[in-house]
């Protein structure tokens, strides 16, 4: 069959691709793939996409992230009331429409895969499926990813409309029920354990990348009070044979790849990383960790074993800096782990620039001191920081909390959920002006 997959879109006010690739659907893809098919993938987000090339040549900032092309679009009417232009990220509309229109001239599509992956991008997702339904009016539509797993109820309200069949859930389970759907079978799949056996080629590209993205381990054992992980994966990693030959196979084809992101969510918590640590070092590239990375497990036999397999970001989830709120949220941190990870990464050359730790801001249970003591805690450990405003995820704790107190509604949209818009919508939390304050504060102080 010929099977069509899209990366939608981003609806938002900012978007930024810090190494954005996407994970779930090259996975599907893969596997469709493996059993036979013919994959067309269509990622509107790859800043290198040769027909945008032809029109914008995109600047690629540090380690090959950089500023998606984007245009001002209209606000839908439950943003009306924030003052913040609403933007769609990704390839031009008429460079979408020219593309569209050569994949049905060249193929005749059987069903089409889109996936959407932060809840309060639905809306990206929904102004790529209109665009679709244009061109394919009549073709089976599936949604599956992180929205639709965390928030189905939502998905299925929205996405019906449009003739759309929604899938929840991570792994293979929804790959097999879109097969089943199309009268295929999922024999294939028996057994089959797609997170150690596929190898990302990252084939479905015919463009320049200069970065790939893969995961070693998936999942946390950790359970935070604003993470909505533990729900959607129990913790599992791939084998260090599996990774080194994904990494291998992807650097015999594509020479020129410099930097390899691991997406994982709790990267240091599987109980050989030392071995593969060490294995890593092999390849002559650069590693990032963009997901904090657990301070406790930094000792200095980790820290030495990541600068000589030259990792260059290192995120380290910090949060807070109040006792109370570090316990409170999950434990995953205190003041001394992080002190004491630091101070093992800086005795193996590690600099200010390559370290960061992530501060949340706008937690409800937080305060405005609380941020700023996190602030001068960092810069008092001469490290970056990474200001992350907190965003309630549907089925967390924080989440479930907000709604019984009667700050949100339980079937609230997602789209005000949205991280920028919160403050200027809710009465929980900070207020925009301190939340404005803190920005500059930090800014000041970080200017020193
Ligand atoms: C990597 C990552 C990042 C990266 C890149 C994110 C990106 N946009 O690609 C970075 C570090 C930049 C990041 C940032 C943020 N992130 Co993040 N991130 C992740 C993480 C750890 C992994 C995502 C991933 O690639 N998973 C691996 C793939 C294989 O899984 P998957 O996409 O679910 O796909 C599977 C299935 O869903 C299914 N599937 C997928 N698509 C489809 C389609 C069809 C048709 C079918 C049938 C099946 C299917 O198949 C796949 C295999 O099972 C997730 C947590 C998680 N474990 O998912 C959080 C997560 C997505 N992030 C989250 C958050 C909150 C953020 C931030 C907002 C944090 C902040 N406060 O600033 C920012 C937002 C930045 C931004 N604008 O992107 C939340 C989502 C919240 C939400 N409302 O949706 C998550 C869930 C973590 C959490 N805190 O709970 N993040
Ligand atoms: S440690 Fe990180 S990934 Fe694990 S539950 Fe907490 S926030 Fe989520």
């Amino acid at each position: 069959m010929n099977f069509l997959v899209v990366n939608p879109w981003i609806y938002d006010s900012a978007a930024y691709d810090f190494w954005l690739k996407p994970l779930g659907l090259l996975y599907n893809a893969e596997i469709l793939k493996l059993l036979g098919h013919n994959v067309i993938f269509l990622d509107l987000l790859n800043r290198y996409d040769i027909d945008l090339v032809k029109f914008k040549i995109p600047k690629s900032k540090k380690y090959g992230t950089g500023k998606f092309y984007n245009e001002i679009v209209d606000k839908p009417p439950i943003l009306k009331k924030v003052p913040r232009a609403f933007k769609r990220y990704g390839i031009p509309l008429k460079i979408v429409r020219n593309k569209l229109e050569a994949i049905k001239s060249d193929h005749k599509i059987d069903a089409i895969l889109v996936g959407v992956t932060l809840t309060y991008w639905y809306y990206g997702g929904l102004k790529t499926i209109e665009l679709l339904r244009e061109y394919f009016p009549s073709v089976p539509i599936f949604l599956g990813g992180i929205y639709s797993s965390i928030y189905p109820k939502h998905a299925q309200e929205t996405f019906s409309k449009y003739g759309v069949d929604v899938f929840s859930g991570t792994g293979i389970k929804p790959l097999e029920q879109v097969l089943q759907k199309l009268g295929l079978s999922t024999d294939a799949l028996d057994n089959f354990n797609w997170f150690e056996e596929i190898d990302l080629s990252y084939d479905f590209y015919d463009s320049d990348l200069s970065y790939v993205v893969l995961i070693s381990s998936i999942g946390c054992t950790f359970n935070c009070s604003y993470c909505i992980t533990p729900n959607m994966w129990k913790f599992q990693s791939r084998t260090i044979p599996a990774i080194l030959n994904n990494i291998s196979y992807i650097l015999k084809k594509r020479p020129n790849i410099q930097d390899i992101v691991f997406f994982d969510d709790a990267f240091l918590l599987r109980k050989d990383i030392y071995d593969l640590l060490k294995e890593l070092s092999k390849f002559k590239v650069r590693y990032h960790l963009p997901n904090g990375i657990h301070a406790r497990r930094v000792t200095p036999e980790i820290a030495s074993l990541l600068k000589k397999a030259n990792f260059k970001t290192i995120k380290l989830g910090y949060e807070s800096h109040d006792f109370n709120v570090q316990k409170e949220t999950g434990f995953k941190v205190t003041n001394a782990d992080l002190a004491r990870a630091v101070a093992n990464l800086k005795k193996q050359g590690f600099t200010k620039d390559e370290i960061s730790a992530y501060i949340l801001l706008n937690l409800p249970e937080q305060s405005k001191t609380d941020v700023i003591e996190a602030i001068d805690f960092c810069y008092e450990l001469e490290i970056s920081i990474n200001l992350n405003e907190f965003t309630p995820i549907p089925g967390t704790q924080e989440y479930l909390k907000l709604v019984a107190e009667g700050y949100i509604e339980k079937d609230t949209d997602p789209l005000i959920l949205n991280n920028t818009y919160l403050p200027y919508l809710f009465d929980f939390g900070l207020s925009i002006e301190e939340i404005k304050e803190i920005k500059q504060y930090a800014q000041l102080k970080y200017q020193h």
